[in-house]
């Protein structure tokens, strides 16, 4: 009986040892072989080599998921069926997610790469003492248009989108604060106006842009564009950045107007499982030699200032993709506008998509 005994306590114990390993290996943070980690990112928004470096470093599988808006990435993170741990939302966003409780506090010990970036980029109104957020690429909106199938013409404001010698010839981002922020600015207005009446003037005017829109797309607008099969896109300065490097009959500008300047930084959801591997992911991004890799593949402007000397000056010295603080201070940043605000500038833009022929 006591031989009894002693097999069933020692089978216990054998079932509870499996128990605790099989429970540690989906926590993530058992042995290396166990270890994932699910990064929320924007379409065509790192170089994947990198995702293999930081695989082979750290013993750690990355899912790699995207996104190609603030709005559905936050509702995919509500939602909650998959949970992630790093995201990369943009400013406005940071701070609603901030005000929702939806991030976790950053262990500064853990990310000694911080002090890569540019003091420019830190402490910035959305996240101050970026307690939650560390900036991974910025950039502003604008128009990238190629002259050579305009006959020669140059553009230099919004308005100067509305010609109707510009028929079927713009591709419009597909996205409610940037369209709907071009035809505020376009008016004069703020692109962080709350007036119903400006809004609707927004809308109204954006309206009688339609004959000039050729398609509203995502990440499409750097082939059609690149293969000449677009003359304008009103688009991130980052994918203009793209775009120039495989055509170089296109420029970017920035309108006289006004437009927005933006920032995406990298966060921990609260509902992150694997928190110290996302750190270690965040910390890697932040490398001066990985930030450069990933510039240079992604195209978009980096703020890690350590980074800027292991890039072409080509690149680092374009003023069009690097402005200068004197440009960009004249650039508005989206701020949370907040629920009815947001769900007013959504249904506007949905409207005018609507009635596009
Ligand atoms: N294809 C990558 C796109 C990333 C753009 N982020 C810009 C957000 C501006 N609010």
């Amino acid at each position: 009986m006591k031989k009894l005994l002693a097999f069933l306590a020692a089978g216990l114990a054998v079932c509870v040892l499996l128990l605790y390993i099989v429970h540690d290996l989906n926590k993530g943070e058992g042995y290396a072989g166990g270890k994932t980690l699910t990064v929320y990112n924007w379409g065509d928004y790192i170089d994947t080599d990198l995702i293999k470096q930081f695989e082979n470093e750290t013993g750690i599988k990355v899912i790699y998921e995207t996104f190609d808006s603030n709005e559905a990435m936050l509702t995919k993170i509500q939602q909650g069926g998959t949970t992630y741990d790093v995201a990369v939302p943009s400013e406005y966003m940071i701070d609603k997610m901030i005000k929702g409780n939806l991030l976790l506090p950053l262990d500064r010990s853990q990310l000694p790469n911080l002090k890569n970036i540019d003091k420019r980029f830190m402490d910035l109104p959305f996240d101050p003492g970026n307690k939650y957020s560390v900036p991974y690429f910025w950039g502003t909106v604008g128009i990238a248009y190629n002259p050579k199938l305009l006959g020669g013409k140059k553009l230099r404001n919004w308005n100067d989108l509305w010609d109707p010698a510009l028929k079927h010839k713009i591709l419009l981002i597909d996205g409610a604060r940037e369209v709907m922020g071009m035809g505020l600015n376009s008016l004069g207005y703020s692109l962080n106006d709350t007036n119903r009446i400006h809004l609707q003037e927004a809308k109204q005017k954006l309206s009688s842009l339609m004959p000039n829109v050729k398609a509203i797309v995502g990440d499409e607008n750097k082939l059609l564009m690149q293969n000449n099969e677009a003359a304008i896109a009103v688009l991130w300065s980052g994918d203009a950045a793209d775009i120039m490097a495989e055509n170089e009959d296109i420029d970017y500008v920035v309108p006289s107007e006004g437009s927005n300047l933006w920032f995406d930084n990298m966060v921990i959801p609260k509902t992150a499982k694997h928190v110290k591997a996302a750190h270690q992911f965040i910390n890697f991004m932040l490398g001066a030699k990985v930030a450069a890799q990933n510039t240079e593949y992604v195209a978009y402007s980096t703020p890690n200032k350590a980074a800027l000397k292991y890039m072409p000056k080509d690149m680092t010295e374009d003023k069009r993709f690097y402005p200068p603080p004197a440009l960009t201070d004249r650039l508005e940043v989206y701020e949370n506008l907040g629920q009815k605000n947001l769900a007013y500038y959504n249904d506007l833009f949905l409207e005018f998509k609507m009635h596009r022929k």
